[in-house]
């Protein structure tokens, strides 16, 4: 090839490469007109009551979250659930709790370390948290007691400089996670890491969860999101195996992609006596159909494995889409649901995730008149929603932070 060439391939390439560049849009005035699904309309029929959404409204929408979405779990899947106690430290955070680390094995073949905290001094069994962590449980607490998840070594091996980063993680979420104040307020914590349940990369799903369906693949099975959320589920069942814990008053929380997580496993798992969402964006609380920030054909371009095969193709062809995300907060109804947004976290769409909160009221209505309080996006700093619906617009940054943790402690006590 001579040098002309060269250089015309090259520049066709850069070309290409600025053509393909996403650009995220943040301005309101460019957001689309649309025209939502309505969350009452499920398979042509309309829902008049709460009995008509619990005899085919619910089943109806989350099959179409299944179908077009996240995936489902292929049936005979085995989600038989195994725990052992590997370490037991009691009076920890100055001597108000108790902390355990659980191995749990799943289906005989998938191992999770669960780091679980409980009140020392406590009447009777108590309501808690639960939720995955990114990048292992030694970040939440400092201890070296706590042992290390494979967080900092995606697809990799661990080698010494890897071993290091690990190390120097320890407890640097800890304030994501505020386990003692939660200890203090009468809570239970337990969370494991997400890569413990499934690796968060596209290894064409040979790893983590995705073993135990054997193979059985196509384009509704179910992507990294659905394996959490179905081992969210496990770990709901471990938590019924520990005495001090209320499995049937457990809200599952989680931040950002771990925040779509946990809408999706509290809309799956009616167990789950709440669900938090914190500033869980596209794919989670946020209306795909605002174009805003993070999108259809940006998430699923560039992490393929969250969701189903069939995601991709309402990419940049949203308006399709036979569902839209406030149905899936709706998929809570009657329990209790909080969703927060950050003012910064524009990628996230929080005004997307406000509206879809807010659109999800037609079917808390069902149960009981929901009063949410507010017509308009909320000023940051207060909590909103005087019912079972809870949202608030937090001053800041993408991220789950004490003040987030606030609101939900005194959203949970009135609920949980
Ligand atoms: C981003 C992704 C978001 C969000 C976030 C996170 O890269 O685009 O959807 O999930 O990661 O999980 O931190």
């Amino acid at each position: 090839m001579d040098h002309w060439m060269i250089c015309c391939l090259v520049g066709l390439v850069c070309h290409l490469g600025k053509a393909q560049k996403f650009v995220p849009n943040y301005d309101e005035a460019k957001v689309p007109e649309y025209s939502l699904p309505n969350a009452l309309e499920v398979g042509g029929r309309m829902v008049r009551d709460h009995r008509d959404w619990e005899n085919f409204g619910r089943a109806g929408t989350l099959e179409m979250f299944r179908k077009y979405v996240y995936g489902r779990v292929p049936k005979g899947v085995d989600a038989g659930v195994q725990i052992e106690i590997e370490e037991e430290r009691v009076g920890v955070f100055g001597g108000i709790a108790v902390r355990r680390q659980y191995l749990v094995t799943i289906g005989g073949k998938v191992k999770v370390r669960m780091l679980v905290y409980v009140p020392k001094n406590r009447k009777g069994r108590v309501p808690g948290f639960l939720g995955l962590n990114f990048l292992g449980n030694h970040t939440v607490d400092g201890d070296k007691a706590v042992v290390t998840n494979r967080g900092y070594v995606i697809g990799g091996k661990i080698d010494e400089k890897r071993k290091k980063l690990i190390e120097e993680s320890r407890g640097k979420r800890a304030l994501r996670w505020s386990a003692k104040k939660l200890i203090e307020r009468g809570y239970a914590l337990a969370t494991a890491c997400r890569w413990d349940l499934d690796p968060d990369f596209d290894d064409g799903f040979q790893n983590g969860v995705h073993v135990l369906d054997e193979g059985q693949r196509g384009k509704e099975s179910w992507g990294t999101i659905a394996g959490w959320a179905w081992g969210l589920s496990r770990l709901l069942d471990a938590l019924g195996q520990i005495d001090e814990v209320d499995e049937t008053r457990i809200a599952v929380v989680g931040h950002s992609r771990l925040g779509k997580t946990a809408l999706w496993a509290g809309a799956l798992d009616q167990r789950f006596a709440m669900a938090i969402s914190n500033n869980s964006g596209c794919g989670g609380a946020a209306l795909s159909r605002r174009i805003y920030g993070e999108t259809v054909e940006r998430i699923t371009s560039r992490f393929p494995h969250w969701f189903c095969e069939g995601f991709k193709e309402f990419s940049k062809n949203e308006g399709e889409l036979p569902v839209d995300q406030h149905q899936l907060i709706a998929l809570m109804a009657p329990r209790p649901v909080y969703v927060a947004s950050a003012t910064q976290d524009l990628w996230a769409d929080p005004k997307g995730e406000f509206l879809s909160w807010q659109k999800a009221k037609v079917v808390y209505d069902l149960f009981g008149g929901e009063v949410i309080g507010v017509e308009k996006w909320p000023e940051p700093g207060r909590r909103v929603g005087e019912g079972r619906m809870g949202y608030h617009l937090r001053q800041g940054k993408h991220d789950m932070t004490q003040e987030d943790w606030g609101y939900y402690l005194d959203f949970a006590d009135r609920w949980l």
